[in-house]
């Protein structure tokens, strides 16, 4: 007979045991998780069969490129809302793929406790080169009244304000890890059993590394100090830790969560061109930056700290600093020379 490990939670029993700890819990917060993690199931499934579409698209039956890609944004996004519209816990959805929130009218929903906000399938322009991507999500308890259908003030609520957000990676094995105030764990989906498995439990973020991630193709536009701490990360002494190691996939959740695990910086500057930078706001800085400050370590636009930004519109991008405490503060240090220059 199989040894079954007890030792190994799975990650309904985790969200379940965490909620036992709290008497006024309703669990309509682990049930949401739960929604989650099935969404993530069911676009593993489909990430994963995208090579295959790929040897069709080469008999010239499909046009893969772009169009396909385009399809399992639009399928990611469809088994989220799907999930959520269905499950008992969220009033409504904000999504990078929907022009506008997403309010669920049935009697249930309408009485549900959390709006959810996701990128559904963030860096999907790696797929058709076998590159990691991922889900990101963020949840907020709404602020509207119970029983009344969600407005955008539901949605437009400052990071701070979160309940519990998290990533789905689809890698080389597939990786849910999310944040609530009681600290971040990683489940890996046991694909034998169907099941994310807690595998990575009380993550926390190193507070000094040796990675910085960044796209050095916008070099020419970002700011003087950004160029300048890009700079530092080149020609730091080996008495001081350095040089860095430039790592970067182009694929956020890959590069955050490699650097959250190892400990690291992840820039996402403005340029000349676009100052914004490229990443929004409410549906990949938000959560992630609730994700490492709960594993000790901080984000920032470069002014100030991203979770305090009150966001004005559901689109709204930011330029984005993330990861390890020190080399953060090290980074600030010359960010604020900006300021006064
Ligand atoms: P997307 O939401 O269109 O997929 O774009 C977000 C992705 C991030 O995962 C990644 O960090 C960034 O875009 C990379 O952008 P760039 O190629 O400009 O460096
Ligand atoms: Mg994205």
């Amino acid at each position: 007979m199989a040894n079954v490990n007890r030792e190994i939670l799975t990650l309904d029993e985790f969200t379940i045991r965490e909620m036992r700890a709290f008497p006024q819990a309703t669990g309509e917060l682990a049930s949401l998780l739960r929604d989650i993690g099935l969404a993530a199931k069911r676009v593993n499934v489909e990430v994963n069969k995208a090579g295959l579409v790929d040897i069709l698209g080469d008999t010239g039956e499909i046009n893969v490129q772009g169009e396909e890609v385009k399809k399992m944004d639009e399928y990611a996004n469809n088994q989220l809302t799907g999930v959520l519209r269905h499950g008992i816990s969220c009033a409504g959805i904000a999504s990078e793929e929907l022009d506008d929130f997403v309010v669920f009218e049935d009697e249930i929903s309408k009485n549900s406790k959390y709006v959810c906000m996701y990128d559904p399938l963030d860096g999907s322009s790696n797929i058709d080169v076998n590159v990691s991507i991922g889900t990101i999500f963020s949840v907020y308890r709404r602020k509207t009244e119970r029983g009344t259908c969600v407005t955008q003030e539901d949605f437009l609520q400052a990071g701070s304000r979160q309940v519990a957000a998290g990533y789905i990676i689809y890698g080389s094995s597939t990786i849910l890890v999310y944040a609530t105030k009681r600290g971040v764990n990683g489940f890996t989906l046991d694909p034998a059993i169907g099941e994310f498995c807690l595998s990575h439990p009380d993550i926390k973020c190193p507070p000094d590394g040796k990675i910085y991630s960044v796209n050095h193709g916008n070099f020419f536009g970002y700011s003087t100090q950004v160029k300048k701490y890009i700079d530092l990360c080149q020609h730091k002494e080996k008495s001081n830790g350095g040089p860095y190691t430039q790592r970067y996939i182009g694929s956020m959740v890959s590069d955050v969560h490699r650097n959250l695990l190892k400990g690291g910086i992840f820039m996402y500057p403005g340029t000349i061109d676009k100052p914004q930078g490229k990443l929004r706001l409410l549906y990949e800085c938000n959560p992630f930056a609730f994700i490492v400050e709960r594993a000790g370590g901080t984000a920032t636009d470069g002014k100030m700290r991203i979770l305090e930004k009150e966001p004005q519109t559901l689109h709204e991008r930011t330029p984005f600093f993330i990861g390890s405490k020190n080399m953060m503060q090290e980074l600030e240090q010359y960010l604020k020379e900006t300021i006064k220059g």
